[in-house]
């Protein structure tokens, strides 16, 4: 870095889902000579996010890190999300802001704001008139175009009333521009309850996010055609912000986060394995866990199987064994490795033993899979993984298992045999034209984010501009 060297401030938000992403957008800009200072909020709420951010602090001793101290909520919330209290916690706790930033040397060039903030940033920084805003947005454009328009669904003079809107209607049709219907079974369940907290911040950021001068996303024209590129310029009177498509895929300094089983993975046949996990938050019943492995057991071919029964990874203390019971931890073990701790995905993903991927959708995971050309089966359990799984659905890169309904949430019930698992399984992996359309997704992202294509030159542009 150097005098030209633009200052960038980037508030994190809560979970892994979110942390990764804004890690490695830091990363991009360290590596692109930019200034970093990274806020985060004091304590987090699980140990693999304060070990990511140690991770990346020692990656990248240039990089400045800021913290604040969550004042939590009063009276406290029970029975509720406690990644969705730290963001609502956190919404309250930024008083801080204008004074943080202000001290902040040189002076910034420009503010990223993880998405769950939108409004406290602004309120927060409204005196800061110059400095340009950004939001990094951790999940797809399609759900960029449900929080643009979310508010607007309401209106009651195209729509129904509020509280029977969700009851009545099969499809939503969205207002934005190019955006087809949203299957109402994709939205996520909160934002079908009208008194729900998500709802309100939904409402409320959506309104706000035209007051931003750009979103990062990770995503590519061929996972997105509708909206990538062809993004909305105006919207409900608004000028909508540029949608700023950046590569966040796995970086070097996460690899020390988990194992990655290098060893069992390579005395494996090439393309043999099935990579199954469900992402950093979702807490999957004990029944369902156990029919997931007879699924893996029948399948046929070897499995690494991340198991997660909790929410937050810090009170994941049940042993694997008590997990998934003794009987099945016998028949799993001959036919695949099973783990209960954090493992560097990126690392299984691009290991060449793999060959297809069960997940839950959440965007980092489908983003990493569309990466390294790797097929995938979407089992979305709630929040945006049912928008996202329907991009994998029509890019091409992997199947939905629609009929399952909901993995785990509020609308799971639905029984799913382990018979019906491992025949969806050795569906995807004995599909060959989903494992050619998988690399011709990978092809496609390496042109778009690689040097001279379309997403690099974007990206120097941008950070020209912060030198002026
Ligand atoms: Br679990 C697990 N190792 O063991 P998603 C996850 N990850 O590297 P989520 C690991 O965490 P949200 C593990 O590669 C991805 O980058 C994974 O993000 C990494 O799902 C990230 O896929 C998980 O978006 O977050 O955790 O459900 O709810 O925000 O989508």
């Amino acid at each position: 870095p150097n005098n030209h060297s633009p200052h960038v401030a980037i508030l994190a938000g809560a979970g892994m889902g979110h942390l990764t992403p804004t890690l490695r957008l830091a990363a991009s800009l360290l590596k692109r000579n930019c200034l970093v200072t990274l806020i985060t909020a004091h304590p987090c709420v699980s140990d693999a996010e304060s070990k990511l951010i140690s991770l990346f602090l020692s990656a990248f001793p240039q990089a400045r890190k800021e913290q604040f101290h969550i004042v939590p909520l009063d009276p406290p919330v029970e029975g509720c999300d406690p990644f969705w209290l730290q963001w609502e916690a956190t919404r309250r706790s930024l008083q801080v802001l204008p004074s943080l930033l202000q001290s902040l040397s040189p002076p910034l060039s420009a503010l990223v704001t993880d998405v769950t903030l939108l409004t406290p940033v602004l309120e927060f920084t409204a005196t800061l008139k110059n400095l340009p805003k950004y939001i990094l947005f951790i999940s797809c454009a399609r759900m960029f175009s449900l929080l643009a328009s979310y508010h607007t669904f309401f209106s009651t003079t195209h729509h129904l009333p509020e509280d029977d809107y969700f009851s009545k209607a099969e499809f939503l049709e969205t207002p934005f521009p190019g955006v087809g219907p949203f299957l109402k079974s994709s939205i996520p369940a909160a934002l079908q309850e009208a008194t729900n907290l998500f709802v309100s911040i939904f409402k409320e950021d959506g309104k706000k996010v035209s007051s931003f001068d750009g979103v990062f996303i990770n995503t590519f024209d061929r996972l997105e055609p509708e909206l990538v590129g062809n993004g909305a310029k105006l919207f409900d009177g608004r000028v909508m912000p540029p949608l700023i498509t950046v590569r966040l895929s796995p970086c070097d300094f996460e690899r020390g986060a988990g194992s990655s089983k290098l060893g069992w993975l390579d005395d494996q046949a090439p393309g043999s394995v099935v990579y199954v996990s469900f992402g950093s938050r979702i807490a999957i019943k004990k029944e369902r866990i156990r029919e997931i492995g007879e699924g893996l057991v029948r399948c046929g071919y070897p499995f690494l199987w991340v198991v997660k029964d909790k929410i937050v990874d810090k009170e994941d203390t049940a042993l694997l064994e008590d997990v998934i019971g003794d009987e099945l931890m016998e028949k799993v073990k001959s036919k695949g490795l099973v783990v209960k701790e954090w493992v560097d995905q990126g690392g299984i993903l691009g290991h060449k033993a793999v060959g297809g991927f069960v997940n839950h959708s959440g965007w980092n995971s489908v983003t990493e899979a569309a990466w390294c050309g790797m097929r995938v089966l979407a089992w979305p359990a709630d929040a945006d993984q049912g928008i996202n799984a329907e991009a994998v659905e029509k890019s091409g890169l992997g199947i939905w298992a629609k009929d399952w309904g909901c993995l785990a949430g509020p609308n799971s019930d639905k029984m799913v045999t382990g018979e019906e698992i491992g025949t969806k399984i050795q569906e995807m992996m004995g599909n060959d034209l989903l494992r050619l359309q998988a690399q011709q997704i990978r092809d496609e992202a390496r042109n778009a984010f690689g040097d001279g294509g379309s997403c690099e030159n974007a990206m120097k542009e941008l950070i020209e501009k912060w030198k002026m």
